[in-house]
């Protein structure tokens, strides 16, 4: 359905220029279905999870909702290794009955940081303002989730399809490949402190995002809430069980214990 394109264009296009290995999905995660609605108004929706992983990156995973024109989701979102200052690649594509929600952006590590935000926004600036007149901003945001974004955060809620099929496309194809060019040239960093700060800014957004997840509500409805928070943390956000750390981290960390 609606996502589905944007889904087999990142994955092919990644596979291009990545060496894709996979990543594993807990076992009961790979697809998920349920049956909603009553009499005539009886929808099938399927959820179907995909992840794999690089030398630079963590986990790049899609967590894909079908569920009939009326709910199509596709929350996107890549995970870089802990060594790497890369942000995040956060795509949350939404559509429910009360229409399209769009959230695209390369999440930040350190907002404020304007090192940072010469090295990992000012590249992307040019393609949100040639993007941005066609999807302006979607009004309605949490005021706490605001450190998360960058300047270059595409937010809107697209009143035509069209527009999704569209702009909306074009500039999830636009960052992606914007975001593997950063994934290029990125080297692994070194500096302890500047790992301890990764490390840190890694689970504040992780935690964030896993208490705040806007799709618990729909997904413990369709699934029931011990599947639910299982998928949240044991898959759509999962560092902290994914213990221990990359090896040069965690030799450190070791290095410094009795
Ligand atoms: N959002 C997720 C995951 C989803 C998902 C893992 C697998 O993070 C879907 C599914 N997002 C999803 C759904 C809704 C939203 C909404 C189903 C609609 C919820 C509803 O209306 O019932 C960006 N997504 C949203 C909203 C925002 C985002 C701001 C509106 C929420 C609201 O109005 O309260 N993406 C979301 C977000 C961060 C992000 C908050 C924070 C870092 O990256």
């Amino acid at each position: 359905m609606l996502y589905q394109p944007f889904l087999d264009y990142a994955i092919d296009y990644m596979r291009s220029r990545l060496h894709l290995s996979p990543y594993p999905i807990p076992p009961g995660f790979t697809e998920k279905s349920a049956i909603t609605g009553k009499g005539k108004n009886t929808e099938t929706v399927l959820t179907t999870s995909h992840a794999f992983q690089t030398d630079k990156l963590r986990q790049i995973r899609a967590a894909h909702v079908q569920g009939g024109k009326a709910l199509q989701v596709l929350n996107f979102v890549i995970f870089p290794r802990l060594n790497y200052d890369l942000p995040f690649f956060g795509a949350d594509l939404v559509t429910l009955p009360g229409g399209h929600l769009i959230a695209l952006d390369m999440q930040p590590l350190f907002r404020d940081n304007p090192t940072y935000q010469a090295k990992y926004t000012e590249p992307i600036l040019p393609i949100f303002h040639q993007f941005q007149p066609h999807l302006p901003w979607g009004g309605d945001f949490p005021e706490e989730a605001t450190p998360f974004f960058s300047p270059a955060f595409l937010w809107t809620r697209p009143s035509e399809t069209s527009t999704v099929q569209t702009h909306v496309f074009e500039a999830f194809k636009a960052y992606l490949q914007a975001y593997l060019d950063f994934v290029d040239t990125a080297t692994p960093v070194t500096d302890p402190l500047y790992l301890e700060q990764i490390e840190a800014a890694q689970l504040r957004y992780l935690r964030y995002r896993a208490e705040k997840d806007p799709a618990r509500g729909m997904f413990k409805r369709f699934y029931g809430e011990e599947w639910t928070e299982e998928y949240i943390h044991g898959f759509l956000f999962d560092l902290e069980r994914q213990k221990p750390l990359p090896s040069s981290l965690a030799t450190q960390k070791w290095a410094v214990q009795p």
